[in-house]
C-alpha cells in the first residue's frame, strides 16, 4: 500500500537490475509500491515480481505489459556506457530506440494508459557554449549514445502527441553512488584508491580529469524520477541535474581526502580518454525544482566517502 493511500500502486521498472534500477527499486519499495522489474538477464530479489525480457523483442514485452498491467512505468533499460556504444552502434540503437518503440507499442496495444517516465540523457545537449543547459536549448548529440537517446525522445513525444501516451521525459546528467560500476570515473577512482589502501595497487590510472560535469547522487536522481511521476507534466522534458559544474580532478581530490593515502601516484591513461568528449556540461534544474518538491538531499563529498567505503567492503 502506498504510504498515506488506500491502494497498492503497481510500478514496472525496465532495467531494474542496473545501477539506477536498483536504487529506484529500493525507493519505490520504501514508499509501499508493488514493484515489477524487467531486465535482459536474471535478477533475484524476493520483494519484487521479476520478468526476464529483452526489450528488443516486441512479442516478449507485449506479453509482459498485457500480463502485468502496470499503473506506472519507469523506462530505464538501455545500453548506458558510452564507450561500449561506440563499439556497438547497432546494438545501442536497437536497445534504446527499438526497445523504447517496442515498449510504447505494447502499451498502445494494451489499451491502457499508465503513467510513463522516459529516462533520456543530458548527453543530448552536446558541447556547452557556456552556462547551464536549459530544456529550451537545442540538442546537438555528439556521440552514438546521445543520438540514440535523442531519437528515443522524439519517438516518445510522438507517441504522446499521436496516441495520447501519458509520458514524462527526463534528461539526467551524471550520477554516481554506491553500487555504480567501476567503468565510470568516480567509481573507478574509488575502486582503485581502495585497492591502493589495501596495498594491492601502486598507482591510480585516470583519463581526462580536466573536464567538468554536473553530478548528482543516484538517490537524488531516483527521487527526482519519483517526484516527476507524481507532479511532472505529461509531454514535458525535465533536466535532472545539480546546476553545478564539478571538475573530475576535484572529484579525485575529494576521494583522496577520504582515503588514508599520503601522496598517491597518478598516471594518465590515454585509453581512458574518450572520443568527442565535451569539456563541460551542466544542467539547469530550475524547471524540476519549480514544478516538483524535489531538492537534492545528498552532499557529493559524502557520496564520495560512501563510494570509497563501498569498494573497501567489496
Ligand atoms: O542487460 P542487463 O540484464 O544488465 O539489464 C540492463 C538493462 N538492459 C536491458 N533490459 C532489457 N532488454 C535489453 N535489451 C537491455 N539492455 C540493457 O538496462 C540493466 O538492468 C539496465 C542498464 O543498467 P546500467 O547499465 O547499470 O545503467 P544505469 O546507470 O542504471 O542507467 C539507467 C538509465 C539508462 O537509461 C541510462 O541511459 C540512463 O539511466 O542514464
Amino acid at each position: 500500500m502506498v504510504l498515506g493511500s488506500e491502494q497498492w500502486v503497481k510500478a514496472l521498472i525496465t532495467g531494474v537490475s542496473g545501477f539506477v534500477g536498483n536504487h529506484l527499486c529500493e525507493l519505490l519499495l520504501s514508499k509501499g509500491y508493488e514493484v515489477i522489474g524487467l531486465s535482459r538477464s536474471e535478477f533475484k530479489d524476493s520483494r519484487i515480481e521479476f520478468h526476464k525480457c529483452d526489450i528488443r523483442n516486441q512479442e516478449e514485452i507485449e506479453q509482459i505489459i498485457k500480463q502485468v498491467n502496470p499503473e506506472e512505468i519507469y523506462h530505464l533499460a538501455a545500453l548506458s556506457y558510452i564507450p561500449e556504444s561506440l563499439k556497438a552502434p547497432i546494438h545501442t540503437y536497437n536497445t534504446i530506440i527499438n526497445g523504447t518503440l517496442n515498449l510504447f507499442e505494447a502499451i498502445r496495444k494494451s489499451n491502457k494508459n499508465p503513467k510513463i517516465l522516459f529516462v533520456g540523457s543530458g548527453e543530448v545537449y552536446g558541447e556547452s557554449t557556456g552556462g547551464a543547459f536549459s530544456e529550451r536549448d537545442a540538442i546537438q548529440p555528439a556521440n552514438i549514445y546521445a543520438a540514440a537517446k535523442a531519437c528515443a525522445e522524439i519517438i516518445t513525444q510522438q507517441y504522446k502527441n499521436t496516441f495520447g501516451l501519458n509520458v514524462i521525459l527526463t534528461r539526467p546528467f551524471n550520477h554516481t553512488g554506491p553500487g555504480q560500476s567501476s567503468l565510470y570515473a568516480c567509481s573507478s577512482f574509488a575502486r582503485q584508491i581502495s585497492e591502493m589502501e589495501a596495498g594491492v595497487r601502486e598507482f591510480i590510472q585516470v583519463g581526462n580529469i580536466n573536464v567538468e560535469r554536473d553530478f548528482l547522487d543516484v538517490r537524488d536522481v531516483v527521487n527526482a524520477y519519483y517526484m516527476l511521476m507524481l507532479d511532472g507534466v505529461s509531454g514535458e522534458i525535465y533536466n535532472v541535474s545539480s546546476n553545478y559544474a564539478r571538475s573530475i580532478s576535484d572529484i579525485l581530490n575529494c576521494l583522496f581526502a577520504h582515503s588514508f593515502l599520503e601522496s598517491p601516484m597518478i598516471i594518465s591513461d590515454n585509453q581512458k580518454i574518450r572520443l568527442n568528449e565535451t569539456a563541460s556540461r551542466v544542467g539547469d534544474n530550475s524547471k524540476l525544482i519549480s514544478q516538483t518538491d524535489w531538492r537534492p538531499e545528498h552532499n557529493l563529498d559524502d557520496t564520495m566517502g560512501e563510494l570509497l567505503d563501498f569498494w573497501r567492503k567489496y
